[in-house]
């Protein structure tokens, strides 16, 4: 559904939405079962990544304090993720443009999408809802130096906001980091942990991105990264795993700018391609793997 229909949707629930697409949560309308949606999915990825996802998103979580028993107030968390690191949640009614997206981030405001997911689409749902929002994306907002990257990623991004070709390249950056990046960890399975929000909310891709065969694990570059295609409607092919949150902050001290437009128009990788110059972690089988689809 396109940004404009979800507005005209929500706006004619009676959400009025403003001009940078925010909205006031209306905690008022989740009912029962928005609320045990919430609780069964906290309760099955809280006891899931436990010893699979990195230390800074365990720590974060604790100290945001989420309720695991119905979906949180977006005030009384912003209370404690102001305090962290200046950042806060914002209601909007789903996706929105690239641009306002990128503007909230500059600001350290994180727009989460108000709406919870039906119980029929508990382990797949294309467009992201609360619960991968909030519990995905939110918890590592309290680590300073990952706070630091979002921003300067959203400054950045903001200022080649107008150049359709550049868009592509931080989108893939955004996808390949703060959606489904991993961290290598020697002592863990495959050599890597979870951080991406597209993985922490998903039950079968938090497994299948540590424990498969199936998909390459690489060594994080940002050169590759940002010429490298991704999925939206399967498991990725790859994964892209950094030293440290330390390595996304010098990254965004770079001058991206130059090299986003150094590559825009360069030829893309197949999402599941592996380079000679590439540092493998682990080279993916490819079972399962489609090959038309990759964006
Ligand atoms: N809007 N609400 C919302 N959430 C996102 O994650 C989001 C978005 N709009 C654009 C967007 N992401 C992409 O541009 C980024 O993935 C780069
Ligand atoms: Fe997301």
């Amino acid at each position: 559904m396109s940004a404009t229909a979800k507005l005209k949707e929500q706006f004619d629930a009676g959400l009025v939405t403003r001009d940078d697409f925010t909205i006031d949560q209306p905690l008022a309308r989740y009912g029962d079962v928005d609320h045990a949606v919430w609780t069964h999915l906290y309760a099955r990825q809280a006891a899931l990544l436990d010893g699979r996802v990195c230390d800074e998103f365990l720590a974060g979580l604790a100290k945001l304090g989420l309720p695991a028993d119905r979906v949180p107030s977006f005030d009384a968390l912003n209370r404690q993720l102001r305090a962290a690191t200046g950042f806060e949640v914002v209601a909007v009614p789903g996706l929105v443009p690239e641009r306002v997206f990128f503007e909230h981030l500059a600001h350290r405001r994180f727009p989460v999408t108000w709406w919870m997911r039906r119980p029929d689409q508990l382990d797949y749902l294309q467009e992201p809802d609360c619960f991968h929002d909030l519990f995905g994306h939110v918890p590592l907002l309290i680590d300073p130096i990952f706070a630091d990257y979002m921003q300067a990623y959203g400054r950045t991004a903001l200022a080649c906001a107008d150049d359709p070709l550049a868009l592509p390249l931080f989108a893939r950056l955004y996808w390949y980091t703060v959606e489904f990046g991993l961290l290598r960890d020697a002592a863990s399975p495959n050599g890597v942990r979870i951080y991406g929000a597209g993985i922490v909310s998903s039950k079968s891709e938090t497994l299948y991105s540590q424990h498969s065969d199936s998909p390459n694990r690489l060594a994080f570059s940002l050169e590759r990264v940002l010429r490298t295609r991704y999925r939206i409607d399967t498991f990725q092919k790859t994964y892209f795993a950094i030293d440290d949150f330390r390595q996304l902050f010098d990254l965004a001290q770079t001058d991206l700018r130059a090299l986003v437009a150094k590559w825009a128009d360069a030829p893309a990788y197949g999402a599941g391609d592996v380079l000679p110059t590439d540092t493998v972690i682990t080279r993916g089988s490819g079972e399962g793997w489609r090959s038309a689809g990759d964006i």
